[in-house]
């Protein structure tokens, strides 16, 4: 299937405002690796499709997860906005047979990131945040440091969400932090280096 296939089911599949978040985030995404220097295309189709599952009801992305064998932990089992990421992974392997493990785990972690995350799960995970119709307080910083270093933005990005789920009570999954960690360790080393 093409990207023009894509957008047609995912017209259907999603509110017209996910719809074009999800082109956003594709174009997005894009930049980002002409920057970065990974596959664009690769970037852009995770990109358009990241969201897939997103609209779908709860249940029904729990049901979807559960009948194709896979285990959620005690951490996703009651953030039901973890969920998309696992039911869209599934859904862009089996419906729109996307085989290419990196742009699979890029859609897998495009919601918590997570350690060691690819130069492609990098991209899509900050493209994410600096769509073109994000307006969140801080947006315009994001995008400064998305082009300056992704970890930066990862720190930033990533900060940002950590801080408003303990206003909200919420369990941090272990990913989020770990991701966190990870590109925080990666700045500290440049900075070590650069001393
Ligand atoms: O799908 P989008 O809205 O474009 O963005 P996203 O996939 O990054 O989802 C953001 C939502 O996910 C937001 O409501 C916060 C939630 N989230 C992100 N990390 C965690 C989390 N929720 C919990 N409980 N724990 C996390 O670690
Ligand atoms: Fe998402
Ligand atoms: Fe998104």
């Amino acid at each position: 299937m093409n990207n023009e296939q894509y957008k047609e089911i995912l017209q259907n599949r999603l509110t017209e405002k996910r719809y074009i978040h999800s082109l956003n985030v594709a174009d997005s995404a894009k930049e980002l690796a002409l920057i970065y220097g990974c596959d664009p295309e690769k970037a852009y189709t995770v990109g358009l499709v990241h969201d897939c599952c997103k609209d779908e009801a709860a249940g029904l992305q729990l049901s979807y997860i559960l009948e194709n064998k896979v285990e959620l932990t005690e951490y996703e089992i009651n953030a039901a906005k973890l969920y998309h990421a696992i039911s869209g992974r599934i859904f862009a392997e089996k419906e729109f047979g996307i085989t290419d493990e990196d742009m699979l785990n890029a859609i897998r972690y495009h919601t918590t990131g997570r350690k060691g995350m690819s130069l492609l799960e990098k991209v899509v995970f900050i493209a994410d945040f600096i769509s073109a119709e994000r307006d969140y307080n801080g947006v315009d910083v994001m995008r400064e440091k998305a082009k300056r270093s992704l970890d930066e933005a990862i720190v930033e990005g990533l900060g940002f969400t950590i801080k408003d789920l303990i206003t909200r009570n919420l369990v941090i999954h272990p990913d989020t932090v770990l991701a966190f960690d990870d590109a925080m360790l990666n700045l500290q080393k440049i900075n070590q280096e650069s001393k």
